[in-house]
């Protein structure tokens, strides 16, 4: 059976989003249909309307969406019909990254999650009759009705059922990007120093977890004033506006270097220098996207003399469905009050929202798509 949906369409940078009528496919035995109730604005979604991801335009992003299950195919046992559920990033399952559980670095990563179609080329929504880009991330959630799948849907545990879906969206890539970053690719150890650089939703999502982690001192480094406070707030026990002298005052703090260094930035000179003030056994983990060419440099002696590790992270190596059901543990415990981030915003003011979201005014928006 077929389903009518509204879905904000993305034809580039010059246009802005527009919410108009679409199709929905019949589902196949391992996907549900979720009526969407909320989902958060990620970078991704707009590097992808900038053309800056192999993703085909015109397109219908989203992939932080949370809903409640409609219809569930045959071979679904993940969730059932009503259930609440939090989407994430869609993976194969079966490659060598999925078999030792981290499907961030599946194998068949693009055709899952970037094709515009199901991993087989067919499509899940049509306009009109004519075939729509969709199935961002395996769920395109910027619509009132998304086609997921068994391996990226997570059901809101029952004791949790009282949470919000508009608070829970994010859960599906920018918080468990900064979080498992921390505490699953870096495994941050309690007593050490951690800087996080930016301070948008992944670096505070990191800095959350440091303070779970026991990480000390936390410091926090970005250009607004505003994200600093919130940071400290939320965890730093430093902050320091990167205008001024950022990195002299981390070398003062931490005169034996800092043990763990996260990049959210992306610039090529921000991650070297990090690299210069790690300490022996120190982790620098990047997060940030660069240009396609950008290259870094670094000294070999001090990488292999200090047993250094530079690590790349995608979606902070997380499990989806394990890891994010401990971050709403973390919430349910006060100890992840990551609903300090969060603005929300109708679904027809998607626009608006992302705007508020480029200008730094929000840290993280959220629409709301559909009544609970
Ligand atoms: C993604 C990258 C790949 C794994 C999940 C998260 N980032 C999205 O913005
Ligand atoms: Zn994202």
């Amino acid at each position: 059976m077929t389903t009518q949906a509204k879905a904000a369409i993305c034809r580039g940078h010059d246009h802005p989003f527009t919410i108009e009528n679409v199709e929905l496919d019949d589902l196949r035995p391992d996907e549900l249909l979720v009526r969407i109730v909320a989902t958060g604005i990620c970078h991704t979604d707009l590097a992808v309307r900038d053309e800056q991801l192999p993703v085909p335009l015109p397109v219908v992003l989203g992939h932080e969406g949370a809903g409640i299950v409609e219809r569930v195919g045959s071979a679904v046992t993940r969730a059932k019909p009503g259930d609440k559920v939090i989407m994430s990033f869609n993976s194969c399952g079966t490659c060598p990254s999925c078999e030792i559980k981290a499907p961030t670095y599946c194998y068949n990563f693009f055709p899952y999650n970037w094709s515009g179609t199901r991993p087989d080329g067919s499509p899940v929504m049509f306009q009109s009759g004519e075939k729509m880009n969709a199935h961002f991330f395996g769920q395109s959630s910027f619509a009132t009705h998304s086609i997921a799948h068994e391996l990226n849907v997570v059901r809101v545990p029952d004791d949790a059922a009282d949470l919000p879906l508009e608070r829970l969206a994010p859960l599906g890539c920018g918080l468990m990007t900064g979080a498992g970053a921390v505490l699953r690719s870096m495994e941050v150890r309690a007593g050490l120093p951690l800087v996080v650089v930016g301070a948008g939703t992944v670096g505070i999502a990191a800095i959350m977890a440091g303070k779970i982690a026991g990480a000390n001192p936390i410091i926090a480094v970005d250009m607004h004033d505003s994200r600093l406070d919130l940071a400290r707030e939320l965890g730093a026990t430093h902050a320091f506006n990167a205008r001024d002298d950022a990195m002299g005052k981390i070398k003062a703090l931490c005169p034996l270097g800092v043990a763990y260094a996260f990049d959210t930035t992306g610039i090529s000179s921000v991650i070297e220098g990090l690299f210069e003030i790690l300490s022996s056994k120190g982790k620098l983990g990047l997060v940030g996207a660069s240009a396609p060419d950008a290259m870094l440099e670094f000294n070999e002696s001090s990488l292999m003399g200090g047993g250094k590790t530079i690590m790349g992270i995608l979606g902070g190596d997380s499990d989806v469905n394990d890891f994010i059901v401990e971050l709403i543990r973390y919430h349910q415990d006060g100890r992840f009050p990551f609903d300090r981030l969060i603005s929300y915003f109708e679904f027809d003011q998607i626009n608006e929202a992302i705007a508020a979201s480029e200008s730094g005014e929000v840290v993280k928006p959220v629409l709301r798509v559909n009544a609970a």
